[in-house]
């Protein structure tokens, strides 16, 4: 049986998720105009005041909201509320350029840990179970956002935070946690410990597992679920809009829903910033109409998905999209070839590797290399050469059908390639350097 943590919500009708935004929509648009000097100028740069926004059928007028504004608008110049209502930041890794911080007032929160409780509930977890977070806690939105919803849930909670992975295991062995949160690939790894360690999955208590936070690949999610033995969910959010939780899997597993009472999506063409009809792919775009210290509009994400409104078999009712098939901003371009690394990651994986990889393009000459790093399993792992060239030739051929592209491959020993603890860093472009 389906469990839905807020039901009325979450099946609502088409024609009420439409009202709800609507109305929503133009009360955001309003607050921002009268609260946030930054928005209004860019609405008058358009042309526009709140009265030119009826419903969500005008959202296509609004200016988009890009990284560059946040930074411009660094730090405080996007905050909606007077700070004293406001009572958390978080903020990315910011890996490149200024970190993004984003601001919360106590509502936020309790609207942010609802959606990722409905994540947990679309999980199947309940108040029996007990439910590890093994994201990061801190600045990161992992730890905190999957820790709310865990709380509103009922689980007993288990902040292990990331690393440390044996006392991972063993908490999850002694305290029977039937619940995981991590990212895909730490998820992967604690798998490879347990292996290690000589557990067989009907020796772990989990059941489900709730990972998110960077892409992986269908062939992944097997892999997890194999060594785990568990159902493994995905879940999708950003900073920018709260966290965790923005979207989330349920149990037909094909896709994620999209929190539509709190958010509006849209899918643009990266390349024009025009508004495509459903079932296309391109940018994903949303906006926040019930944010109250940092609302977004109309902001670019630069993760590139698919919006369908089929019936789900879970009987929620939200928009679905696919897992993001990438980022506009981690698109390779490889001798005029445009590749993302999940491409890649499917060959591995259907070639029976695991998700231990590393990809390194450079320039040579003026011509991009592609070179792709793969760790054997210990099984597979042989000093005879032979039969390594053997196989990366077959790796060889299966990039080249997915990407039109000839890559080199290295098959590395097992346990040569750095494993994460949070996100993991699959590309390496030297040519940026
Ligand atoms: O990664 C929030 C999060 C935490 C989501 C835990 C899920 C679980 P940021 O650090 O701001 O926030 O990174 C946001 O990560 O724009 C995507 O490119 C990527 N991303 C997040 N979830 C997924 C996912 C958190 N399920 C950026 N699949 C987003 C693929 C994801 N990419």
């Amino acid at each position: 049986m389906e469990q839905y943590y807020q039901p009325e919500i979450e099946t609502a009708s088409r024609e009420q998720i439409k009202t709800w935004q609507d109305e929503r929509l133009v009360k955001q648009v309003r607050n921002v105009w009268d609260n946030v000097p930054y928005y209004r100028k860019k609405m008058e740069e358009k042309g526009l005041t709140p009265d030119d926004i009826q419903s969500s059928d005008d959202l296509h007028k609004l200016p988009f909201l890009t990284k560059a504004d946040l930074r411009e608008a660094y730090p405080y110049g996007l905050v909606a509320r007077p700070l004293k209502d406001c009572v958390r930041i978080q903020s990315t890794s910011g890996t490149t350029g200024k970190r993004v911080v984003a601001f919360y007032t106590q509502h936020d929160i309790d609207l942010w840990e609802d959606c990722c409780a409905r994540a947990i509930m679309a999980a199947g977890g309940t108040d029996e179970d007990v439910c590890q977070v093994s994201y990061g806690y801190g600045l990161f939105t992992g730890g905190p956002g999957l820790n709310g919803g865990s709380h509103k849930v009922g689980c007993l909670t288990i902040p292990t935070s990331s690393g440390n992975t044996e006392r991972q295991i063993m908490f999850i062995r002694d305290l029977q946690a039937t619940i995981l949160c991590c990212t895909p690939s730490y998820a992967a790894y604690i798998g490879e410990t347990m292996k290690e360690m000589g557990l067989t999955p009907d020796q772990i208590p989990l059941k489900a597992g709730i990972f998110g936070a960077e892409a992986w690949s269908e062939e992944m999610r097997q892999d997890i679920q194999n060594t785990l033995g568990i159902k493994a969910y995905d879940i999708y959010g950003l900073t920018e809009l709260s966290g965790p939780g923005v979207s989330f899997e349920c149990s037909a597993q094909t896709g994620m829903h999209i929190n539509e009472d709190h958010f509006i999506a849209e899918i643009i063409d990266p390349e024009t910033g025009e508004v495509l009809p459903e079932g296309s792919q391109g940018e994903l775009v949303f906006t926040s109409i019930t944010k109250e210290a940092f609302p977004l509009l109309r902001y670019r994400t630069r993760d590139i998905c698919t919006l369908t409104r089929e019936k789900c078999p879970c009987g929620r009712t939200h928009v679905k999209m696919t897992k993001p098939q990438g980022r506009t901003d981690d698109m390779l371009i490889i001798r005029g070839v445009n590749v993302f690394p999940s491409q890649i990651e499917t060959v591995l994986l259907n070639h029976g590797y695991p998700a231990n990889y590393q990809i390194i393009v450079d320039r040579v000459r003026n011509t991009d290399t592609l070179d792709v790093q793969v760790e054997m399993t210990p099984e597979m792992f042989t000093d005879n050469m032979g039969e390594i060239t053997k196989r990366q030739k077959e790796l060889v051929d299966g990039l080249r059908s997915m990407l039109g592209l000839v890559a080199k491959v290295t098959l590395v020993a097992p346990k040569s390639i750095v494993r994460s603890e949070g996100k993991a860093v699959r590309v390496i472009d030297k040519r940026k350097i």
